[in-house]
């Protein structure tokens, strides 16, 4: 039997919906992917206690990502889609990887420059510091090959580059060493009525952001509103037309069709047309999205149990990891 290469990746329950950022940036790559990858997708809850949430509804957005990971297409059967929590060997390597990890390694990391100043010190905690190895560990517990990330998670995936091979330099070969496979620009998906800033679950208002389960009239309404400019032509320029070029490159990703190609159909139209054009491919591929993750949430006994099944699968391999790792770095054995 021929083994297919490893592929981890995961995403926050950060928010009751994910976004159509979420959909077009990883969702639609992975179900491609796991046709040619042993993919183990996770819903990383441990890496979303980085920032408060209430108990009931953080059980409550993990159970919904997980059912919109399915209604977008990714297959339990064939991938190994489950929680993280439900596989202690991730905390428990994670501490392991932070024994190897320099305070001053983990201090250049820019995200948590960056989340560290927004949240301010008081709101910072150390979980937030030792994110990125947590995320070290979730890749390198599977023996991954290859972690799709959007740009900013690229000096994360460096990071757990770095920690396999220094732990296989002083312990022996233990761990493969990742890849990471960087997103593309135009995969890249800005907020409605900001079209500089990237669309995000967290985002401040809820006018810029297509949320997966937003009902179809609702997400209509928001492309319709879509910030533009007052050239009238639809024609795909980041630098001067940042809104417009954003509506292109959704309708190029959803249909799968060029942008230039677009550009043709609506040449000489107004925004008018071109966003109505839009709102209907989005209220289509949403649809049925939508309507099946709504369904999976209606039986959320049958979706916990599919998620055990796979949280097992998941174990197997994480296991066989951690133990290794454990007898290698000379931690006495239970008998
Ligand atoms: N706007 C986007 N365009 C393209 N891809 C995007 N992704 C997120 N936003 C866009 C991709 O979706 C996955 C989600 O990863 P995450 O949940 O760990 O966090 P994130 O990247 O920080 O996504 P959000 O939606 O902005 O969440 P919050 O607000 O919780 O931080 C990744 O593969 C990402 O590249």
């Amino acid at each position: 039997m021929v083994t297919k290469p490893r592929l981890y990746s995961g995403m926050q329950p950060s928010a009751d919906s994910l976004q159509i950022g979420n959909y077009i940036g990883a969702l639609m790559q992975w179900r491609d992917l796991q046709q040619t990858y042993d993919a183990f997708f996770s819903v990383v809850d441990l890496h979303a206690l980085t920032q408060p949430n209430d108990p009931a509804e953080l059980r409550a957005k993990t159970r919904r990502t997980a059912a919109q990971y399915i209604a977008a297409g990714i297959e339990p059967s064939r991938s190994t889609l489950y929680v993280q929590s439900h596989v202690r060997a991730h905390a428990e390597l994670a501490w392991i990887l932070s024994t190897l990890t320099g305070f001053g390694e983990a201090g250049r990391m820019t995200q948590f420059k960056d989340k560290s100043q927004r949240y301010g010190a008081e709101a910072t905690s150390v979980g937030l510091f030792t994110y990125p190895v947590l995320m070290a560990a979730d890749i390198l517990l599977y023996q991954t090959d290859i972690v799709p990330v959007g740009d900013d998670q690229k000096q994360h995936v460096e990071l757990t580059r770095t920690l396999a091979e220094r732990f296989n330099a002083r312990y022996g070969e233990t761990f493969h060493v990742p890849m990471p496979v960087i997103q593309q620009d135009t995969a890249r998906i800005y907020d409605l009525q900001n079209p500089t800033s990237k669309m995000s679950k967290s985002a401040e208002s809820d006018a810029g952001v297509l949320w997966l389960l937003d009902d179809p009239k609702v997400s209509a309404k928001k492309i319709m509103r879509a910030v533009t400019d007052s050239e009238g032509s639809v024609r795909y320029d980041r630098e001067n037309k940042p809104g417009v070029s954003n509506l292109l490159v959704i309708y190029a990703a959803l249909t799968g069709r060029q942008i230039p190609a677009i550009e043709d159909e609506y040449a000489g139209r107004g925004y008018g047309d071109f966003k109505k054009g839009l709102a209907e491919v989005v209220v289509a591929e949403f649809g049925p999205v939508r309507e099946r993750a709504l369904e999976l949430l209606d039986d959320p006994a049958e979706l916990d149990r599919v998620l055990a099944t796979n949280a097992a699968r998941a174990d197997a391999v994480a296991d066989r990891t951690l133990a290794d790792v454990y007898d290698k770095m000379g931690l006495l054995r239970r008998v």
